[in-house]
């Protein structure tokens, strides 16, 4: 029964049962709370909670669209448990519960957790479908402090499942990661150094050619956006991309792919001052669903 006096329920923008029905939803939201392998500041782990928090307060009017998105179908799993100390299970777990959401036919949306949650995503997927991710770093050692599965390896597992990338705002990375992207045809990279002096626009001509006709899966690591405006994040990197410039990269992804497959935000990281990242992530999300709706 339905009781008075009740808040939002504690789910993606906060529907009630009969808005979030799982049959009939075609965005299912699945938070993975998991941090094991953070190198500087941790707390990716509270990440998930604090987007669906936030998601309670977004406005369910898209101004942009004219429309409600929400009216899709959106519904949020329980979390995933991580098996903490070990990312590859972790991995395995997202990967076996996508490829059951993909199999219903509907677009699942990861909310990490740090990056190496969106592996076991993308892992789920054919190496047809070809990965745009926005983040500050490569994300192409090979191992890190003696692990082949870490945030700082995922584009490189990547690359080698025969699946092709492009990368927007990218910042920080080592010389060998740099040599790879010179060499490797399987990789295209934004850096943000060319953002910064010749503005979005040629990156976005760029991406559009990528993602023509492709089935695309989006990787939003936070901190691709200047730490600035999102400052909740582990490894908060200088001169990032702002939100309308966020918002231009997924318009560019969605209006040219032939579909989306699935999604991810990841590297939230809450920070016990403001709520700011949190809320711009679960904005992020709700302006995706509805540029893949609205395509
Ligand atoms: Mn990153």
């Amino acid at each position: 029964m339905e009781f008075l006096y009740t808040a939002a329920p504690f789910n993606f923008l906060g529907l009630t049962k009969a808005e979030a029905d799982f049959k009939t939803a075609k965005f299912v939201v699945i938070p993975v709370p998991f941090d094991a392998t953070a190198s500087y500041r941790s707390g990716a782990r509270f990440g998930p909670a604090a987007i669906i928090e936030a998601s309670r307060q977004v406005e369910l009017f898209d101004l942009e669209s004219k429309r409600e998105p929400y009216e899709v179908g959106i519904v949020t799993m329980d979390e995933i448990a991580p098996v903490r100390g070990s990312p590859e299970q972790t991995v395995q777990r997202v990967k076996e519960t996508v490829q059951e959401i993909i199999k219903l036919k509907k677009i699942p949306i990861i909310l990490g957790g740090e990056h190496t949650v969106a592996l076991g995503s993308i892992n789920a997927f054919d190496k047809d479908v070809v990965v745009v991710t926005i983040d500050a770093h490569a994300d192409l050692r090979n191992e890190y402090e003696g692990s082949k599965v870490s945030h700082a390896c995922i584009m490189r597992r990547v690359l080698q499942s025969n699946k092709k990338i492009f990368q927007l705002g990218v910042r920080s990375l080592d010389k060998k990661e740099f040599e790879l992207i010179k060499k490797e045809k399987n990789i295209e990279v934004a850096f943000m150094q060319d953002i910064l002096s010749k503005g979005l626009k040629p990156s976005l001509k760029k991406l559009a050619g990528f993602c023509k006709n492709k089935r695309v899966y989006f990787s939003l690591d936070i901190d691709g956006i200047d730490p600035g405006d999102a400052p909740g994040t582990g490894t908060p990197e200088p001169d990032g991309l702002k939100y309308g410039e966020v918002l231009d990269i997924m318009r560019t992804v969605t209006e040219n792919a032939k579909e989306v497959v699935g999604f991810d935000v990841v590297e939230v990281a809450p920070t016990n001052n403001d709520v700011i990242t949190e809320y711009m992530a679960a904005k992020l999300i709700y302006k995706m669903i509805s540029y893949i709706k609205w395509k």
